[in-house]
């Protein structure tokens, strides 16, 4: 809602909601993103999912809507399993998709999660043209690199959440070794989201102090290691993959992009080469740090790694290149 007065004076309420859809929108990461998206009432939800899980799509959005009485939102969430309700949306963020069960890695899925995304991305070109698109499904830069390719939308609109729930992992594990709070640690996460992200020390902080100074090489290795493992250990634990953390990180990157707060996260984005520091990486998705604002992802930040942090991306960088030449989109 945005206030204005008139030329008498008189106070006026502008709806400046904006419309979010989100594709498999009945699952786990989806319906919480959806909700959390909801919360903050600046924007409309459509949840799409599959025709056969209408009832349960329906179900969910009519369970949110009478959440808002609760909460206080306004917020409309419809469900649907109709594209042309996704018409005008300004984000389109895509959780549908195979998760991983426990013992499977997210590179499992890239087969059967790029037919869907395949299908999903040429709707979404066809019925909202304009939007910016969040690909969460894994695995997740391959996947991001399928949407791009296949609904042919500039780098800029395709972004890819994973990092800033690996950032989200990493703070945890770190507040609890620094006994500080999560929210004043930074940290920066780059590369593929899997065995092969790496945390960057020298680009992590409490309040501005490196975390060098604050911890031992033993106890960084061990977040870090925590970091990687965190989501296969979630798993395991759970019997399909987190949705908690995903479908909060999924709602920070929306709002920043729809209220234009020019907020940085850890994201995959489409690398060509050019961007400074990142050792000419080109023609992949991967991890780095992005502004998002309201033409999506407005600029990757430049980064000066410490060599042995350039080793670790440029082993993330070729991993990800082996993946990239098994996707069928790719291929041709
Ligand atoms: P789940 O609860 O199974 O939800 C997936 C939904 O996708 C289901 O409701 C399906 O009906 C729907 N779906 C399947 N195919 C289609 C289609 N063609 N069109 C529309 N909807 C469809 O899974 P989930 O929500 O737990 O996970 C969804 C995806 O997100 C998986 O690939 C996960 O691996 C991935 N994920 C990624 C992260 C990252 O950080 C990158 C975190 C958590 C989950």
């Amino acid at each position: 809602m945005m206030i204005y007065t008139d030329l008498l004076g008189h106070l006026s309420l502008i709806d400046m909601k904006h419309k979010i859809s989100v594709i498999g929108g009945a699952g786990n990461v989806g319906s919480t993103a959806a909700i959390e998206i909801a919360r903050r009432d600046a924007a409309d939800v459509v949840m799409l999912d599959l025709e056969v899980v209408r009832d349960k799509t329906m179900g969910k959005a009519h369970d949110a809507n009478q959440a808002g009485s609760i909460l206080g939102y306004s917020t409309v969430i419809m469900g649907s399993s109709e594209y042309e309700d996704i018409k005008d949306s300004d984000v389109v963020v895509i959780t549908a998709g195979l998760p991983r069960k426990p013992g499977m890695s997210r590179d499992d899925l890239l087969e059967i999660n790029e037919k869907i995304i395949t299908e999903i991305s040429t709707n979404v070109a066809k019925y909202a043209p304009d939007s910016k698109v969040i690909v969460v499904t894994n695995p997740i830069d391959a996947m991001n690199y399928v949407a791009r390719k296949v609904t042919g939308f500039e780098n800029h609109r395709v972004i890819g959440m994973a990092g800033e729930l690996d950032t989200a992992r990493f703070r945890d594990f770190l507040s609890k070794k620094l006994n500080v709070a999560r929210k004043d640690i930074d940290v920066t996460i780059l590369g593929t989201h899997g065995d092969q992200m790496v945390p960057v020390p020298e680009a992590s902080s409490v309040r501005g102090i490196c975390i060098d100074n604050l911890l031992s090489a033993e106890d960084m290795e061990e977040c870090v290691q925590k970091t990687v493992s965190a989501g296969g250990d979630l798993t395991r634990m759970i019997g399909t993959s987190a949705w908690i953390a995903p479908g909060m990180a999924i709602a920070e990157m929306v709002t920043s992009i729809i209220l234009d707060q020019k907020r940085v996260f850890s994201a995959s984005a489409y690398l060509t080469g050019e961007e400074q520091g990142y050792g000419g990486a080109k023609d992949i998705c991967i991890g780095v740090p992005v502004v998002l604002g309201k033409d999506g992802l407005e600029r990757v930040l430049p980064i000066n790694m410490r060599p042995e942090t350039m080793e670790k991306f440029k082993a993330s960088v070729a991993k990800e290149i082996e993946k990239r030449n098994k996707l069928k989109v790719f291929k041709g």
